[in-house]
């Protein structure tokens, strides 16, 4: 399947793993890779000495290309930015900011710069200065979220840049990924089917949590305080949703889940860290190779694309 993503980055199929923060190690991007798409590993809020030895146990595992997720949140972004440079990985995504600083110093290196975007204007600040292509990334998300829709946002992105664009939020299967396409997108990135996925080191009890999830289990914590977060629900969520109701001060609700995502991802505990997932968990509940996940899903994406084609005769 060939679209102005492969060709971009040199992959088979047109389909980017999210880089999830604590979940997305050098195991899971490698897998994509050799799997034929584009694997990340997700820098999350870790230091950069620790994003440096995962880069170089990636390097070990694949000779494809793989990328590194900043998540611009992070103190030691502008490390890690660097780092990248220096290790001559191929691919970086940003998350969670605008990575206009670094632009410059990425496109001299040749890196292939992909932000993710959850807006028209900052998809167009970007194209400005040089991206590459783009991640449109919708409010089904999980993890730290914009507002729009994926079905909203990603027609507009694709009007509003000429770059490629990638659609992110709500797509966990073949469906997922032709509708992406039919709406101009060039890809997709997808976190939540990857969190099921043979090669990905979390708890066990998260794997379950979601592979149990219904269509209505995820809310946003954090909307007054201006880092909105979508998470499965949990004891954690409920408390947060009701402090937040009454009020309650970013310092009181940041405790609440400060190091959340390890409490789940590391320990499993599922009641009270952050079980961060999008709303296509109700959809995910199968445990697959990551080669088998991504066979599936562009199978299903041209069969479904060929059906719908009947509706022309
Ligand atoms: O970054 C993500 N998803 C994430 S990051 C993360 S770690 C975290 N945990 C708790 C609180 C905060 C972060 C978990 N999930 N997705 C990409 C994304 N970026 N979604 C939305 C945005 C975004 C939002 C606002 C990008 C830029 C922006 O404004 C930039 C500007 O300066 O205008």
């Amino acid at each position: 399947m060939k679209t102005r993503i492969t060709e971009l980055l040199g992959i088979e199929y047109p389909v980017i793993q999210g880089g999830m923060a604590w979940v997305a190690d050098h195991h899971l991007a490698a897998a994509v890779a050799n799997a034929g798409g584009l694997g990340l590993i997700g820098a999350g809020g870790a230091p950069a000495s620790v994003v440096t030895e995962q880069i170089r146990q990636c390097k070990a595992l694949t000779d494809k290309p793989f990328g590194v997720n900043i998540m611009l949140l992070n103190p030691e972004a502008d490390a890690i930015a660097k780092a990248v440079v220096d290790m001559d990985v191929k691919v970086v995504t940003t998350g969670a900011g605008s990575p206009e600083k670094y632009m410059a110093m990425w496109k001299e290196a040749g890196v292939k710069v992909i932000p993710v975007v959850a807006s028209v204007a900052l998809a167009k600040r970007m194209e400005r200065c040089g991206a590459d292509a783009l991640v449109a990334e919708g409010t089904e998300s999980g993890g730290h979220i914009g507002e729009l829709t994926t079905m909203a946002l990603v027609p507009q992105v694709v009007d509003a840049v000429s770059v490629p664009v990638v659609a992110a939020g709500g797509i966990g299967d073949g469906r997922g990924l032709a509708a992406a396409l039919m709406l101009g997108a060039a890809g997709v990135q997808m976190g939540t089917r990857f969190l099921l996925a043979e090669e990905t080191n979390i708890h066990q009890n998260y794997k379950d949590r979601v592979a149990k999830a219904s269509d209505i289990d995820t809310q946003v914590t954090g909307r007054s305080t201006g880092h909105p977060v979508r998470i499965l629900r949990n004891a954690m969520s409920r408390q947060y949703l009701k402090l937040e109701k009454e009020g309650a001060g970013f310092e009181e609700l940041e405790y609440l889940t400060l190091g959340g995502l390890k409490k789940a991802v590391v320990d499993g505990d599922i009641k009270n860290g952050s079980v961060m997932a999008g709303q296509i968990a109700g959809l995910v509940s199968k445990q697959q190779t990551c080669a088998q996940m991504i066979q599936e899903i562009v199978q299903e994406a041209e069969t479904v694309m060929r059906d719908r084609l009947a509706l022309l005769d």
